[in-house]
């Protein structure tokens, strides 16, 4: 069952905070958030902690895998925290074993590949994530592959694949309309590298 952890409704505070000042004495853990826009007309957005994998501006405090530059929310004017997909957030967080089963603020999967790696995103929303329905799953030991499901009209699927099951790293292959009743799919890799394959429905 996917569940949100309490380091998501932490953050959801942060955000609800945003706008009056910064973090100035938080004792807690901060990592995977992002600390911008605040209006605090001095001191600096967090005191008192020593946050990590996070967004936070103007930030002169080091820190691993800490960023700077602008997230590019969607929308802020409309409250709109999702990441545009030129967010520099994307893919930078720290992945942490609750969130295997876990989700974002709109409940969808917390980890995505979203440009590079699957990593979490910075932020409280996950770039790209959509609920993965897996209506089949392959097994290829190299060379070409063709896979044909059942696939009413009008559904959407996405076609990923892995070479290492215990990695949980999967990459998408090819997003696709249904065909009809079946859909083939077509692996034009020619290696002759085992790979595994999964069919999700968004
Ligand atoms: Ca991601």
């Amino acid at each position: 069952m996917q569940r949100e952890h309490p380091q998501q409704r932490d953050h959801r505070k942060l955000c609800r905070r945003r706008r009056r000042r910064g973090l100035r004495y938080c004792e807690g853990a901060i990592q995977n958030c992002i600390i911008w826009g605040n209006s605090a007309p001095r001191d600096p957005q967090v005191m008192a902690s020593a946050p990590s994998y996070s967004c936070i501006q103007g930030w002169t405090g080091g820190g691993t895998g800490n960023i700077t530059q602008d997230p590019r929310f969607v929308n802020t004017k409309a409250g709109d925290y999702r990441l545009q997909a030129a967010s520099p957030c994307i893919d930078k967080g720290r992945n942490e074993d609750w969130m295997a089963d876990a989700v974002d603020l709109n409940g969808n999967p917390r980890v995505w590949r979203g440009k590079s790696s699957w990593t979490v995103d910075i932020g409280a929303y996950e770039y790209g994530s959509f609920p993965l329905k897996c209506v089949g799953v392959a097994e290829a030991l190299g060379g070409a592959a063709d896979l044909t499901w059942n696939s009413p009209p009008g559904d959407t699927y996405i076609v990923q694949s892995c070479a290492d099951l215990s990695a949980s790293e999967w990459n998408d292959e090819e997003t696709i309309e249904s065909q009809g009743e079946l859909t083939t799919w077509t692996d034009s890799d020619s290696t002759s590298t085992r790979k595994f394959y999964r069919i999700g429905i968004r």
